[in-house]
């Protein structure tokens, strides 16, 4: 199989988000077959479920030779792993896998369709997003960078830095003071 680079969106909103995300990330450069990228770090309104806290979100972009419900099936392992229960539909959760894009294929499954199909819709995913393909068409015609800066102006999604940065902060936050 020739290799696929797959967008994967990352959210967190439950425990310690930014620790979670970075160790989610090393899992999944592991299912690579080459360097992933990585986007900046967002914290985000949530969206759908309002009644939750906010979330951490990014993207990452991971080339791999894995069919996409393979790849899908590695992600809810990972999900699992970081104890991930599915209860409330759109509510909180310590790791959300999200397949956003498989390379240029459009994949149509009972159990996962991509592009993800509410993509277009979501600044927490098309902002972290257009950091790594601004060029990319977005549905509806224009690029996902021109899409990105439309959904950012609605509000509701900051840029924290990076996923070190954002880990590294909340550690220190977190840590018991001396004595
Ligand atoms: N995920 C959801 C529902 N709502 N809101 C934000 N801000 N970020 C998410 O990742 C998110 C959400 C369902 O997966
Ligand atoms: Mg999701
Ligand atoms: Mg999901």
């Amino acid at each position: 199989m020739e290799p696929v680079k797959a967008y994967i969106g990352l959210g967190s909103n439950l425990g310690d988000r930014a620790g979670t995300l970075l160790q989610a990330t090393e899992r999944l450069q592991r299912l690579a077959i080459g360097p992933m990228r990585v986007s900046g770090v967002y914290e985000t309104q949530p969206v759908g479920y309002v009644e939750q806290p906010d979330f951490l979100n990014l993207v990452v972009e991971l080339p791999v030779v894995l069919p996409p419900l393979e790849l899908l099936s590695r992600l809810q392992r990972i999900e699992a792993d970081f104890g991930r229960v599915r209860d409330i539909r759109f509510g909180p959760r310590t790791l959300d896998l999200d397949i956003l894009l498989y390379g240029d294929a459009y994949v149509c499954f009972s159990m996962l369709q991509v592009p993800h199909p509410r993509l277009w819709e979501r600044a927490f995913a098309l902002v972290p997003l257009a950091e790594l393909v601004p060029s990319r068409r977005a549905l509806g015609g224009g690029t996902i960078s021109r899409r990105a800066e439309r959904l950012r102006q609605e509000g509701g999604v900051r840029r924290v830095g990076d996923l070190r940065q954002a880990a590294a902060r909340v550690s220190q936050a977190e840590m018991p003071h001396p004595g």
